[in-house]
């Protein structure tokens, strides 16, 4: 179970999630968290670039060692730890984001928020995961290439006619983690979704809805019909249900970015 949670802060680093690492090679307690308040190498999935620019938004990680932990359900702590952001930037602004499956919080159609787990093995079973989250805070723009489907929860609350506040960026992380910390112990007593599907699905994008599929090879459109215990997306392509697995693959709806 995961109980102890310890903060540390640093003005500028290459990726939170790497710092951890390094933390965990050397010995280090699950429940440390590493936050910045930038990033120089912010990283996204398969090689791509997160960007976290200074003091505007949350680039944050944590450590996990779960024991005896299957490999089979380390994608799933992605999943779980979509909820808990989702569940925290909604408790402290009422800001009612989705979750684009795996790894992605929207609002209004725009990534608000990004998470990047990754692991290491050791002697044939995992040592240590890092689940790495950025959250965009205070930004009100974005980079050329992002600027259509990035947003930030500053953003969304003046759309929503309530101004901003100062300061959420240390609140807002607390209050992440004491929600990661909730939904991944109901998680790890399992090892998988059943005791968080549902309120999973009532939180996913597209539920219902025709989306693409993107893989590498290919790309065809399919109905997202929710997820398994495992956390995996089930969607319907010609009236067939397909489990669509890896992360690598992009789900997009039809129409735009979300
Ligand atoms: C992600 O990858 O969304 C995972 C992002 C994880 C970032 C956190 S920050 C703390 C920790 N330390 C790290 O080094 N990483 C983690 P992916 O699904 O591959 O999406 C990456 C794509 O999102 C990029 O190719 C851009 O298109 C877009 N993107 C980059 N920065 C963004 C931002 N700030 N807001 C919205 N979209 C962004």
């Amino acid at each position: 179970m995961l109980d102890n949670i310890r903060l540390e802060y640093y003005d500028s680093v290459d990726s939170t999630n790497d710092r951890i690492k390094e933390r965990a090679r050397a010995g280090e307690k699950q429940g440390l968290v590493i936050s910045a308040g930038t990033q120089t190498a912010g990283k996204g999935r398969i090689g791509r670039k997160w960007e976290s620019p200074k003091h505007d938004s949350i680039a944050t990680s944590m450590l996990l060692t779960p024991a005896d932990i299957s490999l089979d359900a380390i994608p799933t702590i992605t999943v779980v730890a979509a909820m808990a952001v989702r569940d925290a930037i909604y408790r402290l602004y009422g800001l009612d984001g989705k979750i684009k499956w795996p790894n992605d919080i929207v609002l209004d159609g725009k990534k608000i928020c990004g998470i990047l787990t990754e692991m290491e093995m050791r002697e044939g079973s995992v040592w240590y995961v890092v689940v790495g989250i950025g959250v965009n805070v205070h930004n009100k723009s974005f980079d050329e290439e992002i600027a259509f489907k990035a947003t930030s929860v500053d953003l969304e609350l003046i759309k929503a006619g309530c101004g901003t506040e100062t300061g959420h960026r240390n609140e807002l992380t607390q209050a992440i983690w004491e929600s990661f910390k909730k939904y991944y112990n109901i998680f790890i007593t399992t090892q998988d979704m059943s005791g968080l599907k549902e309120e999973y699905e009532r939180n996913l994008a597209n539920l219902g809805e025709r989306v693409r599929i993107e893989a590498q090879e290919n790309s065809y459109e399919a109905i997202a019909k929710g997820i398994n215990v495992k956390g995996e997306l089930l969607v319907e392509v010609e009236g067939k249900e397909q489990i669509i697995r890896t992360g690598e693959v992009s789900v997009r709806g039809i129409y735009g970015y979300v």
